[in-house]
């Protein structure tokens, strides 16, 4: 079943502070440039759009002293806290206005602030599905790098709660999202810390071997069976474009091989379409700074390939409505 109506609210963010890669901000500009609107709006008839542009924030100018030296190894945190506390709210004032939002980034990090405002406005159980290369399962105890990309998941896990310092300018944020109403697709570069996590806490976890014995439709109905077992919840469906692999996707801040192909990507969100429960995305981590013009241009057009299959469009073609016969000559 398709509702004819179809409600989008599309909310660029425009963030790198997660990671230390020049570039990646200019994502939601370069995936609106390739035309992802128009597209958008040819699905079908009865698309309602809103493009809200891109997101500003302040700076909570208090945070970033003090933060830098009482919050270790979280680099860029005052941009973190200050962004995603707006974030969540736009987030919120989308869904709440009946619209699946559709978030572009911008790195990861921002997914604290989408999921955040996703849990606000349905008030109710949630499950997303995390479609990366990574786990983003750091805290800043475990992570070698400091980016705070590689951490968003354990800061949104109520389990991992008790592992994080007190963080200040983050109040609003309440981990309340069950690690069991979360499941990874496409994992093949995991730190050894979040696969004690993963093994410890029975996450659902998905990785490129999985893909390649089960194939992806399976993959997709174990990991809906495993977090959204009544088919009740809303779905937030947080897309890395780093999932895919290197050839697919090339302009990434953390590229690795080995990954899913594009029809894998687009296979995915078609499923997660058909249950008719997506009620927001986020398509993250394209960096058009990164590789050739061509290799911009593929990474840019499998993004608006998989949003597009998140949304309704079929790789079977339009059904004309009220429509069975062709055309005859006159
Ligand atoms: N696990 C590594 C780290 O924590 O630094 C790499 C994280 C990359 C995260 C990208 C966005 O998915
Ligand atoms: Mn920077
Ligand atoms: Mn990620
Ligand atoms: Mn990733």
């Amino acid at each position: 079943f398709h509702s004819n109506e179809t409600r989008i609210g599309v909310l660029g963010v425009p963030f790198e502070e997660g990671q230390p890669k020049v570039g990646v901000a200019n994502g939601p500009d370069a995936i609106r440039k390739a035309g992802l609107i128009e597209q958008l709006t040819t699905i079908h008839e009865k698309v309602d759009l809103k493009d809200y542009g891109n997101i500003k924030y302040e700076i909570m100018a208090d945070l970033v002293d003090e933060i830098q030296q009482n919050i270790p190894n979280m680099k860029g945190y005052a941009h973190v806290a200050s962004c995603n506390q707006k974030l969540s709210k736009e987030v919120e004032r989308i869904i709440r206005d009946g619209r699946v939002c559709l978030t572009l980034g911008g790195d990861h990090a921002i997914a604290v602030g989408t999921v955040d405002g996703h849990i606000k406005a349905k008030n109710e159980d949630l499950c997303i599905l995390w479609v990366d290369a990574h786990a983003d399962l750091n805290t800043n105890r475990t992570s070698s790098s400091g980016n705070v990309h590689g951490m968003p998941m354990a800061l949104l896990a109520s389990e991992l709660a008790d592992y994080w310092p007190y963080l200040p300018g983050m109040d609003w944020q309440k981990p309340v999202i069950s690690i069991r109403n979360v499941a990874y697709i496409g994992l093949r570069s995991v730190d050894s810390y979040e696969r004690l996590v993963i093994d410890k806490l029975g996450i659902t976890a998905f990785g490129m071997e999985d893909v390649e014995n089960y194939g992806i439709s399976t993959v997709v109905k174990m990991a809906l069976d495993r977090i959204d077992p009544e088919r009740k919840r809303s779905i937030h469906v947080s897309y890395d474009i780093d999932s895919l692999d290197s050839l697919e996707a090339p302009s990434t801040g953390t590229s690795v091989r080995g990954g899913l192909t594009l029809r894998e990507g687009i296979q995915i969100m078609e499923m997660i379409h058909s249950t008719g429960r997506l009620g927001a995305m986020d398509l993250v981590e394209v960096n058009p700074s990164i590789g050739s013009e061509q290799d911009v241009k593929r990474t840019v057009d499998a993004a608006i390939h998989i949003i597009m299959a998140a949304v309704g469009h079929s790789r079977r073609g339009l059904r004309l409505k009220d429509v069975d016969t062709l055309p005859l000559q006159t």
